[in-house]
């Protein structure tokens, strides 16, 4: 049992995480789009020439996550308006197909230019960021947040039974940590015992059992004292 509410995290960074973009400046990559830095030019699809009207930039999963909003750091490119005029965040749908979840938001050009995009709670595999580029313009980016819930991490030490060779201890209550059981062979005896949060480790060293919780904060300690039948 998790007894702590999902929070949301910004799971970009997460090991397995893939990030890809429709066209890239030489020199400049996604790589930098999830290391955590928001003020860097990390990524840039300026271009000699015809600039390119809109570009895609595209996060890939290893698991399906609850994605909850989106949040793009444009960078300031000198004296450029280095920004798009609008953007949508998609996710990619069970079908495979890539579908709006957010309305074309416009984006602005004054102080930190951040878009962050909330959208409906949804599980994806594949969330990506549609640009439109201002007329003949280019825009540069030092991160793109993806933020999805996050299983809450359990404080609860407790164990939920205890058992000596397979028998649970009768009238076992997770706050009452000691116990006598009496048996026919004490020093023969296995002490088992499993915790309330599934998530919780258990260690048994004879008849001393020590649960910790998931976030390591907190440990209880049962004992058992086996006595001869
Ligand atoms: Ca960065």
């Amino acid at each position: 049992m998790q007894v702590t509410a999902p929070t949301e995290r910004n799971a970009s960074p997460d090991t397995g995480v893939t990030v890809g973009a429709t066209y890239t400046e030489s020199g400049y990559s996604t790589a930098g789009l999830r290391n955590g830095n928001r003020t860097e030019k990390a990524w840039s699809n300026w271009r000699s020439g015809t600039k390119n009207p809109s570009d895609t930039i595209t996060y890939t999963f290893p698991a399906a996550r609850d994605v909850t909003r989106v949040a793009t750091w444009f960078y300031r490119d000198g004296s450029n308006i280095s920004f798009p005029s609008s953007l949508k965040v998609q996710v990619l749908d069970a079908a495979g197909a890539w579908v709006d979840a957010s309305a074309d938001v416009p984006v602005g050009t004054e102080g930190t230019v951040v878009a962050d995009v909330p959208i409906q709670p949804v599980s994806t595999t594949g969330v990506r960021v549609v640009m439109t580029m201002r007329p003949g313009g280019y825009t540069t980016i030092s991160e793109i947040e993806v933020y999805a819930k996050a299983p809450g991490v359990s404080s609860d030490a407790a164990a939920a039974s205890i058992a000596v060779d397979g028998v649970p201890v009768v009238g076992f209550d997770p706050d009452v940590t000691e116990y006598r059981v009496v048996t026919s062979q004490p020093r023969k005896a296995v002490v088992t015992a499993t915790s309330r949060d599934p998530y919780a480790t258990v260690a048994v060293d004879k008849g001393v059992v020590t649960v910790t919780s998931e976030d390591g904060t907190a440990t209880r300690t049962y004992t058992v004292k086996l006595v001869r039948r």
